[in-house]
């Protein structure tokens, strides 16, 4: 019988050549070079379009068996998000050492001088899902995986060299505190809730934590712009077999920053993969991320006379103590070529190292250390995840392990045990075999921590003090906002009487900006703190900015007839720094400026909100900008970069926007600044340097 499905009509939509049936059906044609479609099985398709069915009208057959074969896959395309850090997003790349630290391990990793690792790094959000937004006010982690010629080693560090807990067995807890309440399901990825504040305030060893995620630590502008921390003392080991303890360090190569919180809670709405895309966008463009990798080194002897335990990773070591020596940099090339099979599948685990790399007793580790392995059989259904080609080692790797779910490095040959006599097989590593350090055990055993775990306010008030005051500012308005979010007065109540521990300023403006009506009593701490422990410059961002605008995004708002030559001049300005511009206009097709050329915009102006630039420049035509002040975003556009402290460059043609935008003439300050010459834009670049116009936010902010 005829069968009007195979009719060809060849005809065009734009220049795709499809073939149209009779009934409307439309089967795309490709250009010819593309592979003929098949099943799993590799059965050429001929329709991809239509179910078969009985009769034009009729039910569907359960003989077609492309049908059910891709609806199947299609219903079980989804593996569990992760538990903790499903949000991320990764990217691949090199490790290069540049000072070998032969004295204190044989990891070949550590001891070749200008070898190259291939890595793949994953950067995540901690408490959100897997769809929820990049912005959350979070720890991110920062995950590094090195494909040594001995083994993976994995860093599965974070954003922030402490954590919230010193013993593993705490971690569910935790993480049931901070992700949504279990009975209505919200909110998501936010800490600022009841169960989270209730859980925190009642276990002070999270305070020194809670310092670092209210503070602008945990809105990073983007990935590239944070450091990261493998948090626990491991141990490097050399050939005598003797142990140096150490802390990793990654140091982003153009210095830090952050964004400001009433920012952070417009991006999350006008771009939601903020991070995902400015790092796809930086590596895609040949502007490679890098990291330099140091060490923190200390002996016995240090760990001895520290005040606090080198096993608690609720502290830290600071850097005015012992400095942090750069060892290599790593650089981000690559994107993934597919994000579920890279990014979603990538299983990072604290026990992957290698030799010359061992652990330590800190209680979080050794709890890490069983969690990961488990883990990823729950996510990647197998344990056969190490086959997966983003998991397997890129040195020769040979085991006796067989069989199970999707096998795919299976053995050859008769033989799969050891010891065997037909010499086939792999045989022990006897001279070169990971040896676990043999570090002395002695004790009962008992579920209590070490002495030296006890003090839980020291560092976090060396923190506090160690911020400028703008960065105070922002803790204590972060601990407003997520307290204010808090129902419960008495748990609100409870924070602030921890923070009476930490700083008494600050828990009295926490209490005002709370409207708590009486102070609480000081929480009863374990271990009376030492108030005196000196400012660590290290741990505030602002004193740790770049030197320069590079990498950062200056959005510009133009309209027709937009003056070319200030426009130019900007674009070289830019490029000169090394930074990025992107052009914002009333529609995206873009606009003709004064010189008659049509300059494409890369956002419609609702689109391309001013949160999205580090800074922003108004270039409007007379006309345009008179048409402007009736536009809603156009204003927002001024007023919220004006709000965020941000470098805002205008030509005359724009003050009317200014002052719709609620910049009065009197408001005006070295952070708006006149355009009126190619020199201007030079200078303007020159200004950016320093981010944001701090002094503006005790204006602008006054609850
Ligand atoms: Fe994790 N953590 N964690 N964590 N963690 C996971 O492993 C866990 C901790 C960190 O991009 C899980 O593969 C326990 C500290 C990162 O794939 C899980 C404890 C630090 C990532 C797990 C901690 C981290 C994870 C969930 C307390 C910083 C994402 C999915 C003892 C030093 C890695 C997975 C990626 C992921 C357990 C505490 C960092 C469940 C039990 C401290 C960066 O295994």
């Amino acid at each position: 019988m005829k069968n009007d499905n195979y009719k060809r009509e060849q005809k065009k939509i734009g220049d795709v050549k499809v073939e149209i049936g009779p009934q409307g059906q439309t089967h795309y044609l490709g250009d010819g070079s593309q592979p003929g479609m098949t099943t799993k099985q590799g059965t050429p398709v001929a329709d991809d379009q239509n179910t078969l069915k009985a009769g034009q009208r009729g039910p569907a057959l359960m003989q077609d068996f492309h049908f059910r074969e891709k609806i199947f896959h299609f219903d079980h395309e989804r593996i569990p998000e992760r538990i903790v850090h499903a949000r991320g997003y990764g990217a691949h790349g090199y490790f290069e050492l540049d000072t070998p630290l032969t004295n204190y391990t044989t990891a070949k990793i550590l001891t070749r001088k200008g070898q190259r690792t291939p890595v793949f790094v994953r950067f995540s959000t901690v408490a959100g899902a897997k769809g929820s937004f990049d912005l959350a006010r979070d720890v991110r982690g920062f995950a590094v995986k090195f494909y040594t010629e001995e083994g993976n080693w994995d860093i599965v560090g974070n954003n922030i060299p402490v954590f919230f807990i010193q013993d593993a067995i705490r971690f569910p807890d935790l993480v049931h505190s901070v992700k949504e309440e279990p009975d209505r399901g919200f909110p998501q990825a936010q800490s600022a809730h009841d169960n989270f504040w209730d859980f925190a305030s009642l276990s002070p060893e999270t305070v020194h934590m809670l310092m670092w995620i209210m503070s602008d630590r945990a809105i990073p502008r983007s990935f590239r712009f944070m450091e990261g921390f493998g948090v626990h003392s491991f141990r490097l080991v050399n050939a005598d077999g003797k142990s140096t303890y150490v802390k990793f360090h990654w140091k982003p190569k153009l210095g830090l920053q952050s964004v400001v919180w009433n920012e952070a809670v417009k991006i999350n709405g006008a771009d939601p993969d903020y991070h995902r895309r400015d790092l796809w966008e930086a590596i895609t463009s040949g502007n490679f991320p890098e990291w330099e990798l140091g060490v923190q080194l200390f002996d016995d002897d240090f760990a001895d006379k520290f005040d606090f335990d080198i096993l608690d990773a609720t502290k830290l070591i600071p850097e005015e103590l012992i400095p942090v020596q750069p060892i290599g940099r790593m650089v981000l090339d690559r994107v993934v070529d597919n994000f579920f099979a890279e990014t979603e599948q990538v299983a990072f685990m604290t026990h992957n190292v290698v030799p010359g790399i061992s652990f330590t007793d800190d209680p979080l580790l050794q709890g890490r250390n069983f969690s990961y392995l488990d883990t990823q059989v729950k996510r990647l259904g197998s344990t056969n995840f190490t086959h997966l080609p983003i998991n397997a080692p890129k040195c020769p790797f040979h085991t006796l392990q067989q069989d199970g779910h999707m096998a795919m490095e299976n053995p050859k040959g008769r033989v799969n045990y050891e010891p065997n006599s037909w010499g086939e097989g792999p045989v022990e590593n006897r001279d070169r075999g990971y040896r676990h350090y043999p570090s002395a055990v002695e004790g009962v055993k008992t579920f209590e921590r070490g002495e030296r775990f006890a003090d839980h306010y020291s560092q976090a008030r060396q923190f506090y003090i160690s911020q400028t005051d703008t960065e105070q500012t922002h803790i204590k308005d972060a601990f407003v906002f997520e307290l204010s979010k808090v129902e419960r007065e008495d748990i609100r109540a409870r924070v602030v009487s921890q923070l009476l521990n930490v700083d008494k300023t600050l828990a009295e403006n926490v209490a005002k900006g709370i409207g708590l009506e009486s102070m609480p009593d000081a929480a009863p701490p374990a271990r009376t703190p030492k108030m005196d422990l000196p400012a660590s410059d290290k741990l505030s961002i602002l004193k740790n900015g770049p030197t320069s605008f590079e990498g950062r995004k200056i959005g510009v708002l133009i309209t027709e007839g937009t003056d070319a030559s200030l426009l130019d001049a900007l674009m070289k300005a830019a490029k000169k720094e090394n930074a990025l511009v992107e052009l914002v206009a009333p529609v995206v097709g873009g606009v003709t400026t004064s010189d008659g050329k049509k300059r494409p915009a890369q956002q419609k102006l609702n689109g391309g909100p001013s949160v999205l630039y580090d800074a922003i420049i108004l270039l409007a035509s007379a006309e345009g900008a008179e048409q402007l002040l009736n536009e809603a975003t156009a204003r927002d556009f001024v007023a919220d970069a004006w709000a965020h402290a941000k470098f805002i460059g205008y030509c005359h043609n724009c003050v009317p926007l200014l002052r719709k935008g609620g910049i009065t003439e009197s408001d005006e300050d070295e952070g708006l600044i006149h355009l009126e010459s190619a020199g201007d834009m030079q200078q303007f670049i020159e200004k950016c340097r320093a981010l944001r116009f701090w002094p503006r936010e005790a204006k602008t902010h006054i609850i």
